[in-house]
């Protein structure tokens, strides 16, 4: 049974299509304007071992803001419906990741309720090329509103914006496969006591 997700949220700001599968290879084909979002969605699918689609149209002209945000989004919904009854899975992951001098260190559960928690050196550059640094924050908070899953992403120590940001990126890639993995030992058995995820 294949577990892929397709989601198209258009509004006044900005038209999102994003495609996943969660059991592929790692193909990804991203277009959002935003160069340096591209390189970290990049990060997501090919270590994730996700095939990615993500196209954007954004109102750029305002800034990257909406365009941004709303693919994470689209991003979280797609995820959501790729994981289907979450039967067989096995639920938790997580993944520290370093980047020469930065660190991170990411904690997933797919339990079907939102919540983050973020750390990371408040001390950064403020932009990389188009994207702004506190976004990074804007997109873990709109992905696991949409996905429904509990996320911790710390950032003990780092220095170089881009290392900062990619190694979050590499580590929730790593976490989410993880926890979405099919779990052999599981086959049949939803991973909660409750009944429910
Ligand atoms: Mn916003």
């Amino acid at each position: 049974m294949s577990r892929v997700g397709r989601v198209e949220r258009t509004t006044k700001e900005t038209s999102v299509l994003v495609e996943i599968d969660l059991d592929g290879t790692g193909k990804v084909e991203v277009s959002t304007g935003v160069g340096f979002y591209d390189h970290m969605l990049d990060q997501l699918g090919r270590h994730g071992l996700f095939d990615l689609t993500v196209k954007t149209e954004g109102d750029l002209h305002i800034d990257s803001h909406h365009t941004i945000e709303d693919t994470a989004l689209a991003l979280g919904a797609a995820f959501k419906q790729a994981l289907g009854d979450k039967v067989g899975i096995y639920r938790f992951g997580n993944c520290t990741v370093p980047l020469d001098e930065s660190l991170a260190q990411v904690t997933v559960d797919l339990s079907g309720r939102p919540y983050l928690v973020h750390t990371e050196p408040e001390k950064m550059a403020p932009m990389i090329g188009e994207y702004d640094t506190t976004m990074t924050r804007h997109i873990l908070e709109s992905f696991v509103a949409q996905a429904q899953i509990a996320l911790h992403v710390h950032v003990p120590y780092g220095r170089n914006a881009h290392h900062i940001v990619e190694c979050q990126f590499k580590a929730l890639a790593r976490a989410l496969r993880y926890a979405s993995e099919r779990d052999p030992r599981a086959v049949g058995i939803l991973p909660s006591t409750k009944g429910a995820l």
